[in-house]
């Protein structure tokens, strides 16, 4: 049993995922927070907050050769933004596929972007794309001390204990 538990922790995974301003305006906050918990992934942190432009530029540093960004970080401190930190067995990847592609024109019926956005500068949510760029924009956006570590009552039988 204790093996059990330790091998389930092990292959627990945080990722950074945040509701952009366009989400939040068009009150979509709900819709998506229930889209990830019905699933059984478990929020750890969340806040709301107006990124300032230059931290929107932290955020997608790795996208400022495009020509797109400095309309992308106008766009992420224009308004708020629904911050979090979803925990679960495969969650960077998982959270990723509920997403949909970055494009909704392409993204699948089904996922977040598929379903609720028509197009790529309007797709509504952000969430990391691998474990580094997790672990990265976690520690950008919240104080450790945000995170909050607790054993949800649904674990057992999302995960199963035997
Ligand atoms: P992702 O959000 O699916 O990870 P990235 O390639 O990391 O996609 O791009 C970050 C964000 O930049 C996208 O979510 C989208 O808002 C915006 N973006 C990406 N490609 C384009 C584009 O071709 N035109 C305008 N905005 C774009
Ligand atoms: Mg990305």
């Amino acid at each position: 049993m204790l093996q059990e538990q330790e091998a389930h922790a092990a292959e627990m995974e945080r990722t950074f995922i945040a509701i952009k301003p366009d989400g939040v305006q068009r009150a979509l906050i709900s819709e998506i927070i229930s889209r990830f918990e019905r699933k059984g992934f478990k929020l750890v942190a969340i806040k709301i907050v107006i990124p300032s432009k230059g931290f929107a530029e932290k955020h997608y540093h790795d996208l400022k050769e495009r020509p797109f960004f400095n309309g992308l970080c106008d766009f992420l401190s224009s308004g708020p933004v629904l911050a979090m930190v979803w925990e679960g067995e495969g969650v960077i990847k998982y959270g990723r596929k509920l997403i949909g592609a970055t494009d909704p024109q392409k993204s699948e019926p089904g996922t977040i972007r598929g379903d609720l956005a028509v197009v790529v500068g309007r797709n509504i949510i952000h969430g990391s794309d691998g474990p580094e760029t997790a672990k990265d924009e976690i520690n950008l956006w919240f104080k450790p001390e945000e995170l909050v570590s607790y054993t949800s009552n649904t674990e057992k039988w999302v995960y199963g204990d035997n």
